[in-house]
């Protein structure tokens, strides 16, 4: 039975941690595409992906960039493609849904609501940077939004409904599941929902594990039967939460898109690395995981 199994994402680059962070973060379409195939391989059903510039790392939208590495993604294996529509906070909306509208992927991911997304603690981090783009990156995120209105909600969700993509609902803190629960009721969303809580944004909900409970609490009382949960956690926080939420019933996403590291001090050197971190734990904790096709039947993907 699929039910109980736990479904893996992999978020592999992200837009959040630059080139300097860690010579492992994946940029050009060959490192997307070879770390992607390389975490389907050790257990990933689910690939979030987001593209950059392959001159010099910079988060990209171009839907071109994302068709250099896709099809050899789709090809060398079978997991769930999700593509960013949060693509990075300086990004406009249509700028966000370009490559989702180009590729029509089974999955996208929707973000609940707007909020700070602050990643400038990170400049107190590194004295010096590869490229002038990124300090100043970190440093406009300290006067930028976030922005995820109502209104952009809507023009993802009518994306949605004509490509046939269903989402991977962020959630980054109570208040979002509130707003799911709002589409939920006029019927803009349908289940099964698969809700991501995220943890350790700064701007949104804390990385304490009681605030996991209180998270899973109250979308159990909203969506009863008609979810299934997943969470990410930023940085440190990452495996252990992950751990957590398997253990209470949910899913899992990792990825250097959330955190460069494998433990304290120690840089992972690929995303499978990670992907296979967890599924080490998981099977310790005799919870299995969930393949490509149990992650669509469970979350009713079009394939
Ligand atoms: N970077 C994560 C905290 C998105 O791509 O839509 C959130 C994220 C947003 O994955
Ligand atoms: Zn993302």
């Amino acid at each position: 039975m699929a039910r109980g199994k736990v479904i893996v994402t992999c978020a592999v680059t992200g837009s959040v941690h630059t080139p300097t962070m860690s010579p492992h973060l994946p940029v050009t379409p060959d490192q997307i595409a070879e770390q992607s195939i390389a975490a389907a391989e050790a257990g990933a059903s689910i690939l979030h992906l987001h593209a950059r510039d392959p001159k010099d790392g910079r988060p990209a939208f171009d839907p071109e960039v994302f068709l250099a590495f896709l099809p050899r993604i789709k090809q060398a294996s079978d997991a769930v493609i999700n593509i960013s529509t949060g693509g990075s906070s300086l990004m406009t909306l249509e700028q966000r849904l370009a490559a989702a509208r180009r590729a029509q992927p089974e999955m996208c991911s929707l973000n609940m609501g707007s909020m700070n997304f602050a990643l400038f603690p990170a400049l107190e981090r590194f004295e010096s940077w590869q490229h002038a783009w990124e300090p100043e990156l970190l440093e406009a995120t300290r006067d930028s939004i976030f922005r995820n209105t109502f209104k952009d909600i809507e023009t993802i969700l009518a994306f949605g409904r004509e490509a046939g993509t269903r989402f991977e609902f962020e959630c980054y803190d109570v208040g979002h599941l509130y707003s799911l629960k709002h589409f939920l009721e006029r019927g803009l969303v349908e289940p099964p929902l698969f809700v991501q809580f995220v943890f350790g944004v700064l701007g949104g909900i804390g990385p304490d594990p009681e605030n996991l409970l209180h998270m899973k609490r109250i979308a159990d009382k909203l969506f009863g039967e008609g979810y299934r949960f997943s969470v990410l956690a930023a940085g440190r926080h990452q495996m252990p939460l992950v751990t957590m939420a398997a253990t209470l019933g949910g899913s899992v996403r990792v990825g250097l898109e959330d955190s460069l590291t494998l433990g304290p001090g120690r840089l992972a050197t690929s995303n499978a690395e990670q992907v296979a971190k967890i599924r080490r734990i998981l099977e310790e904790l005799s919870l299995e995981v969930a393949t490509p096709a149990e992650a669509r039947d469970l979350l009713a993907l079009k394939g």
